[in-house]
C-alpha cells in the first residue's frame, strides 16, 4: 500500500472485496494478480458487479452498465501521473511503462514535455466533447495512457479510421489528415476504451454525453468514429492480459470502477 496514493486508503467496494476473496487474492495486492486470472474472478464479478447488468441488451444494458460504472473514485489530473505508472507498468520491468501506441518500455520517471518524453494521451481526445483536464473524463484513467510526446502529438484529436502512412518513431500506427490507426497489438484496446467513455458519460453531469459515430473530423462534436472499424478492432484484438491486469488495478486501486468492454467483449455488439 503506497503513502503516494492517499485516494488508496480509501475503503474498497464490497464488490471489490467480495471478488478478491473469491478469487483468492488479496485486495490489498493489486500488483500481485497474476496475469491469467482464475475464471473464478469473472464468475465473481457477474454475481456482484454486474449482477444489474446480465440479462439485457441494447439500450437497456447501456443505462444498467451506466449506473455500474459510474460509481467511481475521481483522480485529479496531477494523481493520473502516479496512476499511469502502476496500470501500464511493463510486466517484464518494474522501473517501465509501456507507452500504448509505440510500444516501447521506458523509464517511468522519464515522463514530462519533451520530445522523447511520455505523457498523458487521452484516447478519447479531450476537444471531442472539450471536456479539458477537469477532474471527470478528462481525468479518467480508463482512456488515459502513457506515450510519447510527439506520437500523442501526431495523434492529436483525429478520430479513428484505418489508412495512411506509418509513423516512423510507432511503427504500425498510421495516420492521415484526419484519422489515426493504432498498431493491431492495441487496436481492440483502443475501441473498448472510447466504448467505455461512451457509456460512463451520458450528459446527465456537468460533461457532455460522449457517443461513438460513423464519421471523422468530428473536431469539437462530442462523437468519436468511426464505431464499424471500432467494433471490427474490439472483434479482431481481444483483451489480452496486459489490458485485463489494467482493468483490475483501476478497479482495485484507483478508480474502483471497471471497463465493461474488457470483461465482457461481446457488449460491444449488444449495445451497438
Ligand atoms: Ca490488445
Ligand atoms: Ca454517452
Amino acid at each position: 500500500m503506497s503513502r503516494r496514493h492517499p485516494f488508496y486508503a480509501r475503503p474498497l467496494l464490497a464488490t471489490a472485496a467480495a471478488v478478491a476473496v473469491l478469487a483468492g487474492t488479496a485486495a490489498a495486492a493489486p500488483a500481485d494478480t497474476p496475469p491469467d486470472r482464475p475464471a473464478t474472478l469473472a464468475a465473481a464479478l457477474d454475481d456482484t458487479y454486474y449482477q444489474d447488468a446480465l440479462g439485457k441488451t441494447g439500450t437497456e444494458l447501456k443505462a444498467a452498465l451506466h449506473t455500474i460504472i459510474s460509481d467511481q473514485t475521481k483522480l485529479s489530473y496531477s494523481q493520473v501521473w502516479d496512476a499511469l505508472k502502476a496500470t501500464d507498468e511493463d510486466p517484464a520491468n518494474s522501473s517501465n511503462v509501456i507507452l500504448l501506441y509505440t510500444g516501447r518500455s521506458q523509464s517511468k520517471n522519464d515522463n514530462g514535455g519533451n520530445a522523447d518524453q511520455w505523457n498523458r494521451e487521452h484516447v478519447w481526445a479531450k476537444s471531442h466533447g472539450d471536456f479539458g483536464t477537469a477532474t471527470g473524463p478528462g481525468t479518467d484513467i480508463h482512456h488515459l495512457r502513457p506515450e510519447d510526446v510527439s506520437v500523442n502529438s501526431a495523434r492529436g484529436n483525429k478520430d479513428f479510421d484505418e489508412g495512411g502512412g506509418e509513423l516512423g518513431e510507432a511503427p504500425g500506427n498510421y495516420t492521415d489528415g484526419d484519422s489515426f490507426e493504432p498498431r493491431d497489438a492495441v487496436k481492440g484496446d483502443v475501441a473498448r476504451m472510447i466504448l467505455y467513455m461512451a457509456v460512463r458519460y451520458e450528459g446527465n453531469d456537468s460533461f457532455a454525453d460522449l457517443e461513438p459515430n460513423e464519421q471523422v473530423n468530428n473536431g469539437s462534436a462530442p462523437k468519436m468514429g468511426k464505431l464499424s472499424v471500432l467494433k471490427r478492432w474490439s472483434q479482431e484484438d481481444p483483451p489480452d492480459a496486459f489490458e485485463k491486469r489494467r482493468n483490475d488495478v483501476i478497479f482495485e486501486r484507483f478508480q474502483h470502477n471497471r471497463n465493461p468492454f474488457i470483461d465482457h467483449p461481446e457488449w460491444v455488439e449488444a449495445i451497438w
